[in-house]
């Protein structure tokens, strides 16, 4: 089955994408100044991401695909045969092909707003399950989503792996949780990933890496802006933070500037003094509990909950 896009981002007559914009315009002019993690995911910043994955300190990805590995059977018991999977996400070529192998769903529908990615990792996903569909359809799934009118009428499975839910504050998070719901339809299964609180020193050198990868993917978003909006921004006068904040449970990632600079993006002006940040990133962490009810208050009930062998990362299932 060939992949078909569907359009949905939002551009101006010159191609810009007018939610980035008015995001970085609004997000520059605040107090602390910030930008939703969300933009870091062109094409640059996607395949950066694939290389932090890959990074020794990065343990995430791999504790997730551990999970998914070891518990397929369980899946399989619990979720059944015939679904169709919808993906928050346009799917890492590891993960995806672990939970489809282990259900055998009718579909496979994922949804992002990065087209060419969504495109490329389709048709990857495509060849390597020559019978089933597969509808890519580029979405900003924050909002409600209208799902090909080829899956209508089967069960759905939502996936939502990558503890991307914790970029969101609590606030957001259940926003995107009810969304789902509505996306997915009463009576759908949410399959997500939600990383889990330890010690400071291994949370912070998970986004700050040694060999300096993390900090290229932080400050591929000024490079963005820059090509995409029309900026001025002196990248090379940002450096790369990460930060524990105990309060809210959560990495921060930060782009400090290193001294005064001032600069323009889509002809409007904006300064900084030295040590003054762009805080670029929220990733909240969890325990069970916070889990259970961030999933409650989205309108999900708990099901089963699996963690990898050194209880790093958890895969939970809820209902709708
Ligand atoms: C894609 C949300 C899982 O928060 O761990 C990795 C992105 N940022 N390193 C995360 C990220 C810096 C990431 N998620």
């Amino acid at each position: 089955t060939t992949p078909k896009g569907l359009k949905l981002v939002e551009r101006d007559a010159g191609g810009v994408d007018t939610a980035f914009r008015a995001d970085v315009l609004a997000g520059l002019a605040e107090e602390q100044k910030a930008i939703p993690a969300r933009w870091f995911y062109d094409d640059t910043g996607s395949q950066l991401f694939e290389d932090i994955t890959q990074l020794p300190e990065y343990y995430p990805t791999r504790a997730e695909t551990e999970i998914l590995r070891a518990r397929g059977t369980e899946f399989a018991d619990l979720i059944g045969p015939g679904r169709a999977v919808v993906e928050f996400g346009s799917g890492s070529s590891v993960k995806t092909p672990l939970l489809l192998q282990a259900i055998a769903p009718s579909a496979y529908v994922p949804l992002d707003i990065s087209g060419d990615f969504l495109r490329a990792s389709s048709a990857a996903l495509a060849a390597k399950f020559p019978g089933l569909p597969v509808f890519p359809v580029e979405a900003d799934f924050m909002r409600r989503v209208e799902l090909p009118g080829e899956i209508e009428g089967l069960p759905k499975l939502g996936f939502f792996p990558g503890s991307t839910i914790g970029n969101m504050v609590a606030r957001t998070a259940t926003d995107l949780l009810r969304s789902m719901r509505e996306t997915l339809g009463v009576g759908a299964l949410l399959l997500i990933g939600m990383d889990l609180i330890k010690d400071e020193a291994t949370l912070v050198a998970a986004y700050d890496d040694d060999a300096g990868v993390t900090a290229k993917f932080n400050l591929n978003l000024l490079t963005r802006i820059n090509r995409e909006l029309a900026g001025d921004i002196p990248v090379d006068a940002f450096a790369h933070e990460a930060r524990w904040n105990d309060t809210y449970a959560r990495i921060e990632m930060h782009l400090v500037a290193q001294k005064d600079v001032t600069f323009s993006v889509s002809g409007q002006p904006f300064a900084m003094v030295a040590g003054e940040s762009i805080h670029t990133e929220n990733s909240h962490k969890f325990t069970r509990r916070t889990s259970n009810m961030l999933l409650a208050a989205g309108g999900w009930e708990p099901r089963a909950r699996w963690t990898d062998s050194e209880d790093r990362f958890s895969l939970l299932l809820a209902e709708a």
